[in-house]
């Protein structure tokens, strides 16, 4: 189109882009059947929290049925939910881990 080249020269119409990545929430969900002391363990584990944090994201977890848990880099949420739902299985218990796009 007439004047397009002139738009790039000149820097107009241009927005200057800053790429930020995607970042993922990781969710973890309540169930009837996971013992609290074990969701205080993954996250403790897995989310670096202290025991106190650990605790508190649990019973939210439990009282309302799903909280955030850490955002992070695609790849780095898909390993955190993995290893989650590797612990739950290998103790067999039904605890669900998610992610979803922030
Ligand atoms: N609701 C579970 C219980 O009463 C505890 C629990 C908390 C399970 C958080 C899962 O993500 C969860 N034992």
């Amino acid at each position: 189109r007439p004047g397009d080249r002139e738009e790039v020269e000149l820097g107009v119409k241009t927005k200057p882009r800053t790429k930020r990545p995607p970042m993922y929430k990781v969710l973890l969900l309540n169930d009837d059947f996971t013992p609290m002391e074990f969701v205080v363990h993954v996250l403790e584990r897995l989310f670096s929290m202290t025991h106190a944090q650990a605790i508190e994201i649990m019973l939210t977890v439990h009282r309302k049925g799903v909280a955030v848990v850490g955002v992070f880099s695609h790849e780095i949420a898909e390993t955190k939910v993995a290893q989650v739902m590797e612990l739950a299985r290998r103790q067999q218990h039904p605890l669900q881990c998610t992610m979803e796009k922030e």
